[in-house]
């Protein structure tokens, strides 16, 4: 097994050649999911993995999945992924590493002349970000079961463009039926975003787990009226409503330490005009903590305040619950066997549970999945400075091809 070296500079420059389409002038990508951008860089990706041997299929939610042949073609197969969009001010690494890396085991397996039990796949999965199509996740979601194939055709942008009209337009509406098929295991190598390795000097993050989230959508319904004549106790106000309302969800997130998150985003305020009250603020919420009933708390409480200030100003506010994701647990195989291969290879690490959400978690209901996580510079990610050292990308890719190997059966020379 130790002569299995995945080859670290073809990997890192792959990722550079990828962050190139979409790069922003701070060092970024901006690839939004089914854009002209993120088109480029999936048909760069079936690219690579056409001259690196693999049979491509492309489901209905536009998920890519390249195939290797293994030995024996009946056994259901190993995958390695993550996914191509980004956020709207991201970075080289969130979600390209995780694709590049399963590229970069094909890569290797093909050098090495190694032929596995198994057929081993990499997968690029649809609209993972949730930036421009809420919610997060729904290319790996329709394929695990969790929306149904209508719902993520349906996910609808700010811009009024559907999920399905832009996989249309793009050429990435594929024939695959969704999901359905045995999946022997699913890993996916990824930054983690967070502090944590960092800090602590580890090289690897054995991931056993992700934290639940919940996302709302708030709209507060005020009175426009001119920003002159209009006494303050008889206003209105959506906005001042909303402020209130942003500051309720910090203090709910500050109340729930040490492991809540609670974060507003996205704001629309009408009509924006500078000397008209605004009569209308639509905004959104993201919750996070590892522990459900936590969640469900900081919930109660922010309905509660909303309607508190809703009284309090004369308001309408609305709060819709738009996607809940409970706490996952990746499979203890897959886990160890992330474990074992970074005790082989040497590299240090720690068990942590993500606080992002990743494609894995839904895979983990129809596969056994877990995940490899390597340390970002600063633990910034969603950020275009993100950042992470060559070396850490070689360890997790290593890491991972091992893992998948570990499940992919015995490596023989072809
Ligand atoms: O929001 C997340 O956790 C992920 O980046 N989609
Ligand atoms: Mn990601
Ligand atoms: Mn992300």
């Amino acid at each position: 097994m130790e002569n299995l070296r995945i080859d670290g500079d073809r990997l890192w420059a792959s990722l550079m050649e990828l962050a190139r389409i979409g790069a922003t002038e701070k060092g970024g990508v901006c690839r939004l999911a089914l854009t002209d951008l993120d088109r480029q860089g999936r048909d760069l990706f079936v690219r690579w993995c056409k001259e690196a041997g693999c049979s491509i299929e492309v489901d209905k939610m536009g998920n890519i999945f390249a195939r290797r042949a293994g030995r024996n073609p009946s056994l259901p197969p190993i995958l390695a992924g993550s996914h191509l969009d980004s956020q709207p001010t991201g970075g080289k690494f969130d979600g390209p590493y995780g694709v590049l890396a399963g590229l970069e085991i094909i890569r290797t397996l093909n050098d090495l002349g190694i032929e596995t039990d198994a057929p081993v796949e990499v997968v690029a999965w649809t609209n993972e970000e949730g930036a421009r199509f809420a919610p997060s996740m729904t290319g790996s979601g329709v394929f695990a079961g969790v929306f149904d194939l209508d719902y993520g055709l349906s996910r609808t942008a700010l811009d009024g463009a559907t999920l399905g009209g832009e996989l249309e337009r793009i050429g990435y509406s594929g024939p695959t039926a969704m999901g359905n098929r045995p999946i022997g295991a699913y890993f996916e190598a990824h930054i983690e975003q967070g502090p944590i390795l960092e800090a602590e000097g580890k090289t690897i993050g054995v991931v056993f787990g992700a934290q639940a989230q919940r996302w709302f959508e708030v709209t507060v319904i005020g009175q426009e009226a001119h920003a002159g004549p209009t006494p303050m106790h008889v206003r209105r106000d959506a906005l001042l409503g909303a402020a209130r309302g942003i500051q309720e969800v910090n203090r709910i997130g500050l109340a729930y330490q040490p492991n809540a998150c609670a974060t507003v985003g996205l704001i629309q305020s009408s009509p924006n005009s500078r000397n008209t009250i605004p009569g209308h603020v639509f905004f959104t919420v993201d919750f996070r903590h590892p522990d459900d009933e936590k969640l469900s708390a900081m919930n109660a409480e922010l309905r509660a305040s909303l309607e508190r200030i809703a009284e309090e100003s004369k308001l309408e506010i609305a709060i819709e619950e738009i996607w809940y994701s409970p706490p996952v647990r990746f499979d203890p195989a897959c886990v160890q066997a992330v474990r074992d291969a970074a005790d082989r290879l040497g590299y240090s690490h720690r068990d942590i549970v993500s606080g992002a959400g990743h494609d894995a978690c839904y895979m983990s209901r129809v596969a056994p999945s877990g995940m490899v996580f390597v340390p970002c510079e600063g633990g910034i990610s969603h950020n275009e400075v993100e950042n992470a050292s060559k070396p850490d990308i070689a360890a997790g890719a290593q890491v991972l091809f091992h893992a998948v190997l570990a499940f992919a059966g015995e490596a023989k020379a072809r």
